[in-house]
């Protein structure tokens, strides 16, 4: 046998390739040497620098699965959720900015974009210096963006989008947005736009207020009669397959990144226990004490262990989206349950920023929301498990 390694233990680190150790630790330097010196100051002044896009772009980190030809690392999807881990290690919020930008903007321009909308988009999205954002979700259409209102309307020579999209990561800093709207001109169904700041009749107001996920800026995206070419629609797919297909990318990369922000509370909540006395030993020494670490570690081992195999799946194209609501929804509710329990063992200390585990769970609480919530990814395996949809 082989000794136990607490750091990993199920030697993650052996299933990965070269490559993926590599961007896996490219990634890691990244978050440490960019993201953590700036985290507590954004996360309590509520301050989104667009630089990190640059910079992230810069370091590679952006888009990592589409191909080279566009600028960027055309790695595997296990190498993506390895970075989605490392930045979120960090903070969900900057992880948002990554995965938005990745998941949600980059893929469906490579996926369902012209190839004149891939040379225009890609390249500037892939080194930062465009920021893209997503509208799907409306004020009356969360849970079920299939009873979306935003209408295109056709026109000669291209459309009018009117509507309104609410929650939307990046919106008040994107220069991108892919808009999802129902047309008229293709039987109601959804198709998607890509949309430039500045065009007339857009905007996109930031959403203050929020006491979650407060280092990554959110906003509505409101159109007022925007008059866009038939060169903004997103010639390659229609219905909701479309934005279903990239939020499948997006879940499969959160089911890792709330893993490393677990992980940090874990070692953090490991580190402190081991530093704290009370009653004359380490509050480690406990059998309380260790229970929740042994707790947490098995959950994030797990974990883990889940996202690898269907990243594994994910790259070799045999993945089911049900395969991804089961690790995007078990990820987020332990990751939850672990930043909770990370602060509470670090008592009056644990509601503090420069202790980091509050601001991990008060992040989580909105990553257990968003992009399908615990409950609605339960009904999706539901109705996988007895052919019933319990939605409607
Ligand atoms: P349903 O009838 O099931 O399907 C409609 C059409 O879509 C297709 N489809 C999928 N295709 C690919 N992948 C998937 N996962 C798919 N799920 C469904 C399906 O085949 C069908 O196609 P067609 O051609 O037959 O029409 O749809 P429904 O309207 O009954 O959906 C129910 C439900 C609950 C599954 C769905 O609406 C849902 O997933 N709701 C959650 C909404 C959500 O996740 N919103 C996320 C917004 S984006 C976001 O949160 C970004 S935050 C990111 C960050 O900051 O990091
Ligand atoms: P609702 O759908 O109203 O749900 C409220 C509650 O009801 C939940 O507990 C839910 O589980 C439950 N519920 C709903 N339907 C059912 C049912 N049939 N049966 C049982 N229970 C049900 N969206 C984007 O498009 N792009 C983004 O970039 C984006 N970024 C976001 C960033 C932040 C910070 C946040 C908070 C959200 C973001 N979202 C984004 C929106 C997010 O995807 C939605 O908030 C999420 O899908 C839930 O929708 P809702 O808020 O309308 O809640």
């Amino acid at each position: 046998g082989i000794s136990y390694n607490w750091e990993d233990p199920f030697l993650l680190d052996d299933q990965l390739n070269d490559d993926e150790r590599m961007i896996r630790d490219s990634a890691r330097a990244f978050a440490a040497d960019r993201l953590l010196p700036r985290v507590t100051e954004a996360y309590l002044e509520e301050k989104t620098d667009p630089e990190i896009f640059r910079e992230m772009g810069e370091a590679g980190l952006l888009g990592v699965t589409v191909p080279e030809e566009y600028g960027c690392a055309g790695a595997s999807y296990v190498s993506y959720g390895l970075v989605a881990r490392e930045v979120e290690r960090i903070d969900s919020g900057y992880r948002s900015m990554m995965s938005v930008q990745s998941s949600l903007v980059m893929f469906p321009i490579h996926a369902y974009g012209s190839e004149e909308q891939r040379q225009k988009y890609l390249p500037k999205l892939g080194s930062g210096e465009y920021i893209g954002c997503f509208g799907l979700t409306e004020p009356d259409a969360g849970s079920d963006p299939g009873g979306m209102k935003t209408r295109a309307t056709k026109t000669d020579g291209g459309y009018v989008l009117n509507g309104s999209k609410m929650w939307i990561s990046n919106s008040p800093i994107a220069d991108v947005f892919v808009v999802w709207a129902k047309s008229e001109a293709h039987d109601g169904k959804v198709r998607g736009f890509i949309l430039e700041k500045g065009m007339k009749g857009l905007s996109a107001p930031k959403i203050g207020g929020k006491l979650s996920l407060r280092a990554s800026i959110t906003g509505e995206i409101v159109m007022d009669n925007v008059e866009v070419g038939e060169d903004a629609l997103l010639p390659n797919i229609q219905g909701m397959g479309g934005p279903f297909g990239c939020l499948n990318r997006a879940r499969y990369g959160i089911s890792w990144g709330v893993m490393g922000a677990a992980e940090d509370c874990f070692t953090r909540a490991r580190q402190y226990g081991l530093d704290r006395h009370q009653f004359q030993r380490p509050l480690a020494a406990t059998q309380l004490y260790q229970k929740k670490l042994a707790d947490m570690q098995t959950e994030i081992t797990l974990g883990l262990q889940s996202s690898l195999r269907v990243g594994r799946l994910f790259d070799e194209g045999r993945f089911a989206p049900e395969m991804i609501s089961l690790i995007k929804r078990n990820n987020c509710g332990k990751a939850l349950d672990i930043a909770r329990m990370a602060r509470d063992m670090h008592g009056g200390n644990g509601i503090q920023a420069e202790y980091h585990v509050m601001r991990h769970a008060q992040n989580l609480e909105t990553v257990n929301t968003y992009e399908g919530t615990h409950d609605v990814h339960a009904l999706i395996l539901g109705r996988a498990i007895t052919d019933l949809p319990a939605f409607a």
